[in-house]
């Protein structure tokens, strides 16, 4: 079992613009990782398995819908507070937050944002506390960076409608009970629709043979003729504005998990950099250690200013799509180089599950390429800053 003595960098004390409920409620996240999470993760993850056992730890800390209001079994609280939880969970690992940011942002929260009434008081109170899991199928074989060419599609057939066709790449389909599905109506319009594990004709095989991600599940969502009731279709959106606008929420709640897997490597790397002796002294004295280290913590802290502005922004509802998009790649850019260099002040040790370095190095493989690829939030950005569309 690992000895996590994680302390967290914070070098221009961000701490003081933080609330004492903000400042409360990351410490409580905090401690229960360093409980629950570091002394099982690496075993689930050498196992390629997800550590269902941590779901109802999850709901207790509210990290399942945190900006959800609570007459529909919400956390109820602002963006700032969300994301200091996305941060401590994927301090812990990438794997567990996927879960939470599935499971919040990319199922109860367009549930709530354009689900009936009907269907928010059905499906999000049993989100919330875990009773029920769910997850989001955007992703096809043939469409991933570009969703809007998506082949799933639905017929009308009186009371209900047929869908056919398949998602791949789907965080926590394997277990999930409930499915927010994209597919194309009889008008090509994308729509959206809440499936139900047990309606015949749906399956969802897991995917077996990953390098990243080990301790989250991932499979496929296969509908062959599967008969879903009209109630189920999301009735208040309609195009893929739908979609997108639950991955900004899940991007922005990326964006500070990313920084937690930096300053877990960084602040072992810290460490580890004080304690190993070689040529008679720390590592740490060596300059080009101290330069791998200055400029990690320099990424960490530029990093944590911009998310935290983000969270103005997203509390004051000012921010941005591309704003976030900004956040989400810079996080996940500065976490992945400042794990490579971490992993080579740790030397032998960094490739092993002593260290949780190379964990979260091959994590943030996938954290780069979902929710949008690296290449996909730069091209955001260009088209934001030169008027171009890039994508056309
Ligand atoms: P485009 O014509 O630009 O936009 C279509 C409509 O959507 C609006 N829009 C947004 N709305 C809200 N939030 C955003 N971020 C939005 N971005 C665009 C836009 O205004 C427009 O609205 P309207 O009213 O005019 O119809 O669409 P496009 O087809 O050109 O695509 C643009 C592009 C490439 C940026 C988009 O397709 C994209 O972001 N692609 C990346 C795909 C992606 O991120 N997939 C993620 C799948 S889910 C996942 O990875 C979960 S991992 C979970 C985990 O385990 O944590
Ligand atoms: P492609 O779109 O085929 O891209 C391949 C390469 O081409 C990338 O480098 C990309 O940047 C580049 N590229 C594509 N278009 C352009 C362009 N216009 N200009 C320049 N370069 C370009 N999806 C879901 O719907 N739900 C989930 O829960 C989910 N979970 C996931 C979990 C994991 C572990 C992984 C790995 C993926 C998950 N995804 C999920 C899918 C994820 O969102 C897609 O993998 C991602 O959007 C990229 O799609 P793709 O893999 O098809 O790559």
């Amino acid at each position: 079992m690992r000895d996590d003595r994680y302390q967290q960098p914070d070098y221009f004390l961000v701490d003081e613009l933080l609330t004492d409920e903000q400042k409360l409620i990351r410490d409580t996240v905090r401690a229960w990782v360093k409980k629950e999470v570091t002394p099982i993760i690496e075993d689930y993850a050498q196992r390629a398995e997800f550590p269902k056992q941590l779901i109802k730890g999850l709901a207790e800390l509210g990290c399942f819908g945190p900006t959800i209001p609570e007459e529909y079994g919400g956390a109820g609280l602002d963006y700032i507070s969300y994301g200091l939880m996305m941060q401590e969970i994927e301090r812990g690992d990438s794997g567990v937050r996927s879960t939470a940011s599935v499971q919040g942002s990319l199922v109860m929260f367009p549930i709530y944002a354009y689900g009936s009434e009907a269907q928010r008081k059905k499906y999000l109170p049993k989100l919330a506390s875990g009773e029920w899991m769910g997850c989001f199928g955007l992703t096809e074989p043939d469409h991933g960076s570009n969703p809007s060419g998506m082949i799933t599609n639905y017929k009308d057939a009186g009371d209900h409608v047929i869908l056919n066709g398949a998602k791949m790449w789907i965080s926590n389909a394997p277990f999930a009970d409930v499915a927010v599905v994209w597919a194309k109506d009889e008008a090509g319009d994308i729509r959206g629709l809440v499936v139900e594990r047990g309606m015949e004709g749906f399956t969802t095989p897991e995917t077996h043979g990953k390098w990243s991600l080990r301790a989250s599940a991932t499979g496929e969502l296969v509908f062959d003729n599967v008969k879903v009731p009209k109630e189920n279709i999301l009735p208040n959106v309609k195009g893929l504005k739908g979609p997108l606008g639950c991955l900004s929420k899940a991007r922005y709640g990326i964006a500070w998990g990313a920084l937690g897997a930096a300053m877990d490597c960084y602040d072992s790397a810290l460490r580890y950099s004080k304690e190993r002796i070689q040529f008679g002294k720390p590592i740490g004295g060596f300059q080009l250690t101290q330069k791998k280290l200055a400029e990690m913590i320099t990424e960490i802290t530029k990093a944590q200013l911009l998310v935290w502005r983000l969270g103005v922004l997203m509390n004051e509802n000012r921010a941005t799509p591309e704003q976030v998009s900004m956040a989400k790649r810079n996080s996940v850019e500065i976490a992945l180089n400042i794990a490579r260099e971490a992993r080579q002040i740790h030397g032998g040790m960094g490739i092993t599950g002593e260290y949780p370095i190379m964990r979260h190095m091959m994590n943030l493989e996938s954290v780069v390429t979902y929710e949008g690829t690296d290449d996909i939030h730069l091209l955001i950005t260009g088209m934001d800053v030169t008027g171009i569309n890039a994508f056309k």
